[in-house]
């Protein structure tokens, strides 16, 4: 762990994933009117059919990296770990099927580690390799991942929280505005969102409802 979990906590709240494949609309704009709407965390996951590779992914990955940094917000790389250290990242996302945790740990020193975890097992390990937060789903169903696990609804959560694991802990799939208080209310520090903030008319106004309706349950817990 190399982040203060409080501090941590706070940054998972309205945790924004997006890469150009995410995007109808060019996704610096998406970017900059999500964090306008108050997003306190990025990722950039550029994966899916016609995503960018080289360069090109290095090259929106600086630019998005430079719209974080206007307002302070840190800005996670998925997966790609050599990107992550070449660019100076505040951190990596990684997944069950990416290097282990405490192998990535070492190449990244004390930039924030998230990792994806499926089971209590899965999420031993993760803290024990030195994850500073970890990422559950898919909560509710979702399209935007073909590879997207069985819906898990607040099963593992609820577990996760009864067994007393007090990392800080993000759910993950088909999260809206609509549907954010239940996980909340079960033990998750935040929400994680791709589509309802990448494909939203106004992403501005959908990160903002995302914020509210995170911070209205958080107030009365
Ligand atoms: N990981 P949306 S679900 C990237 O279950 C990702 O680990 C998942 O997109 C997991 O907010 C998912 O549009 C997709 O449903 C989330």
């Amino acid at each position: 762990m190399a982040v203060n979990p409080q501090a941590m906590r706070s940054l998972l709240k309205v945790y924004f994933i997006m890469g150009s494949t995410n995007c109808c609309q060019n996704p610096e704009n998406v970017l900059q009117a999500a964090i306008k709407g108050g997003i306190t965390l990025f990722q950039f996951r550029e994966k899916g059919a016609g995503c960018l590779h080289g360069k090109e992914k290095e090259s929106l990955a600086k630019k998005l990296q430079a719209i974080c940094k206007q307002s302070n917000i840190p800005f996670i790389v998925n997966d790609d770990i050599e990107l992550a250290v070449k660019i100076n990242a505040d951190g990596v996302h990684i997944g069950q099927d990416d290097e282990a945790a405490d192998v990535v740990r070492r190449k990244i020193g004390s930039k924030i580690l998230g990792v994806s975890v499926h089971s209590m097992q899965e999420a031993e390990t993760a803290i024990r390799q030195g994850a500073d937060y970890i990422g559950i789903g898919p909560i509710y169903p979702t399209s935007t991942k073909a590879d997207a696990k069985a819906v898990q609804g607040l099963t593992f959560l609820t577990e996760l929280r009864s067994a007393d694991i007090q990392i800080p802990v993000v759910g993950i799939g088909g999260i809206t505005s609509e549907n954010a208080s239940p996980l909340i209310e079960a033990g998750a520090d935040g929400v994680s969102v791709i589509s309802a903030i990448s494909q939203a008319d106004s992403p501005e106004k959908a990160a903002a409802k995302l914020y509210d309706s995170v911070n209205r349950i958080m107030r009365n817990a």
